[in-house]
């Protein structure tokens, strides 16, 4: 039965040690929710005021209006703008924090350090900061104050990112009013939007919907990935580990699990710590084994190659394994259920963000003027609960899988030689087709890890490449699909690219903040063809997603010109004008839509065609390639 609900053996093997050991995973209240309400699988239920809560009948029987007269095409686009805003606000809130922590690295004896000086002199440069012959701190602490007024800029087109856009996706902006004004004003109009009475237009709501988006894109999410390269260094290429076999038995495990790596570099670092692992060998440990869940996962196995656990849907099974002395969480995708399950075992759940508590956690909140002290105190604890373990609940899957991460903008261009260039011959060349950005969650709707790995084997298989971000990097990550060895699944142009040039057909670019390297890439591709975003041959996917943050994602990525393939259905088709905008009429104003395809198959053939058309339209090639698999699709 279990086989059924991943397609990660790891996974598998350890649903059935939960069964065993009696303990309730996302899985199993996924069942306990079934059947799913069909108003909220539509969109069409409403509780935005006291007067509700409402619903829209379906079948055109039942009501058809809300009591204050809202249909379900304003209901469907209220709901979505609520969860644009949302993701917004977590991915540049995470932006934000890290110009705090920026601007503290600033202050004499911090324990933060700016690792980049490179990479901040010319994003300050690029930002119009003077940095030249000034202390490094000076131009820092006045990059920090810039990039804060980003939040608050009240006119469009302040944020100095876009200058990486080519015009004819700005001009696109301009005239649909689409250029945002500042990440907190986009956020909150689009909440005052949905309160009663206020937007009743679909259309108006849903483009309120990307400009709120590509504020997250170009500005929170960017900030975020730049000054955390800044402060953290600007991933490289290496090697790591992934998946639950990362645990080690004989050492002290600490998870970290969330998304900001403000509070997990430091963790690595006092893993590190001499007196700490002379406490842990003191405990009968043979040394602290740090690991990573999630996206914060992505940043330390992105910077220092440090081993991941799992994606979003295994952050249960770790605690399973009864060998995990800490989770310890920041901020989202953190599961609710840790803090009880973790009572079972006997793992420490400690929350870190004095925003972000959880029911039976420890709380010990992070000092970002005292982090390495935290950190130090948290790596204690962990390794005073060593002896705690309870022998007969310990079983480690052994899976571990060898991936090659580290892929940042800069890593990409160095492997290629110094500029992106080479790879925009190759595809002019047709030994690789195109991109696809392929991202996102799990989602315990479908089948775990099996959409994200069977899309991008059918990808690369087409001479696609692939980048990838978040979860579905950690579930290439643990299908061997990061290796350099993977080309060999690949089609032969996409393998011999990748047998000259070392990289492996599946790109890790980090967590999903990073998307934005995605979209530094995808813009400066344009401007070197003199093109907008959208005629280049890309497409992207979320095989299996499911947060708010993904859904600002897609509005982005939409937003920027990219054709988006959703995995999962979004809450949207109970409104026939929300579903014809996204997924068609949009097109006539983006130059890009969204598709909705559930079969990983046949969302690769989608991403495979609109790649084989941009390239007709844009390099005057006449035939398509053939898609190997799936060609009456297009
Ligand atoms: O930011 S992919 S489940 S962990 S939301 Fe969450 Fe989705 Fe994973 Fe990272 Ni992104
Ligand atoms: Fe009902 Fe309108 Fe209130 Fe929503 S806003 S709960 S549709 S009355």
């Amino acid at each position: 039965m279990h086989h059924l609900k991943s397609s990660c053996n790891a996974t598998v093997v350890m649903l059935e040690k939960a069964e065993k050991d009696n303990v309730q995973t996302v899985w199993d209240r996924y069942q306990q929710q079934l059947p799913q309400c069909n108003y909220g699988l539509l969109g069409i239920c409403c509780r935005n005021c006291n007067m509700g809560p409402c619903r829209i009948d379906p079948f055109g029987e039942g009501p058809q209006k809300g009591i204050c007269g809202a249909n379900a095409d304003i209901i469907v686009a209220r709901n979505l703008l609520i969860n644009v805003a949302t993701g917004a606000a977590a991915h540049s809130d995470h932006g934000r924090d890290i110009i705090q922590t920026f601007q503290i690295a600033t202050a004499e004896n911090s324990d933060y350090k700016i690792r980049d000086e490179n990479k901040l002199r010319s994003l300050a440069q690029e930002c119009g900061i003077p940095a030249e012959g000034l202390p490094i701190k000076k131009v820092a602490s006045d990059l920090a104050s810039m990039l804060f007024h980003d939040f608050g800029r009240q006119t469009p087109g302040g944020f100095p990112f876009l200058k990486r856009l080519p015009h004819q996706r700005l001009e696109i902006w301009e005239k649909l009013s689409l250029t945002p004004r500042g990440i907190d004003r986009e956020i909150v109009e689009s909440i005052h939007r949905t309160h009663i009475g206020v937007d009743n237009d679909p259309a108006s709501l849903l483009l309120q919907g990307i400009r709120t988006a590509l504020a997250d894109g170009w500005a929170g999410s960017m900030i975020a990935t730049e000054i955390s390269d800044i402060l953290f260094g600007t991933p490289m290429p290496k090697k790591a580990m992934a998946n639950l076999g990362v645990l080690k038995e004989e050492m002290v495990n600490i998870i970290v699990h969330g998304h900001e790596p403000v509070l997990s570099e430091m963790i690595v670092e006092a893993a590190n710590d001499k007196k700490l692992i002379k406490l842990a060998l003191s405990k009968g440990a043979k040394g602290i084994n740090v690991c990573g869940m999630c996206c914060t996962g992505n940043e330390i196995l992105m910077r220092h190659g440090v081993s991941i656990a799992g994606n979003f849907l295994q952050q249960e099974l770790a605690i399973i394994t009864g060998v995990v002395e800490a989770m310890v969480v920041d901020v989202q995708c953190i599961f609710p259920s840790l803090g009880n399950l973790a009572k079972c075992y006997h793992t420490k759940f400690i929350s870190t963000s004095a925003k972000a508590h959880f029911p039976q956690a420890i709380h010990i909140e992070l000092d970002e003027e005292h982090a390495y002290q935290t950190a130090c105190y948290i790596v204690e604890s962990a390794v005073n609960n060593f002896t705690n373990r309870k022998k007969s609940a310990v079983f480690i899957p052994p899976e571990a899988m060898e991936a090659n991460v580290g892929f940042s903008v800069e890593a990409i261009a160095s492997a290629l030689g110094g500029s992106f260039d080479p790879l925009i011959e190759v595809i002019k060349a047709g030994q690789i087709r195109g991109i696809a950005a392929v991202v996102g969650c799990n989602n315990p709707k479908v089948k775990h890890d099996y959409s994200h790995i069977q899309l991008i084997k059918k990808l690369i298989k087409n001479d696609v490449l692939v980048v990838t971000t978040g979860c579905n990097a950690i579930a290439c990550a643990k299908a061997g699909l990061l290796s350099v060895g993977a080309a060999d699944i690949a089609g032969q142009g996409l393998k011999t690219v990748c047998n000259q040039t070392g990289i492996p057909p599946v790109l890790h670019m980090g967590s999903c903040v990073d998307i934005s390297r995605i979209l530094s890439v995808a813009a400066a591709m344009a401007r070197a063809l003199d093109c907008d975003i959208s005629d280049l041959p890309l497409a992207a996917a979320a095989p299996e997603w499911m947060s708010q943050k993904a859904v600002s994602i897609a509005a982005y990525v939409l937003g920027s010109g990219i054709f988006t393939v959703l995995g999962t259905i979004p809450p949207v088709l109970g409104s026939k004008e929300v579903t014809t905008l996204l997924c068609n009429k949009i097109e006539e104003l983006l130059g890009a839509k969204l598709a909705v395809e559930v079969d990983p198959d046949i969302s690769a053939s989608l991403m495979i065609s609109h790649i084989e058309n941009k390239r007709i339209a844009l390099l005057g090639e006449t035939v398509a390639k053939e898609d190997s698999e799936c060609m009456s699709l297009s």
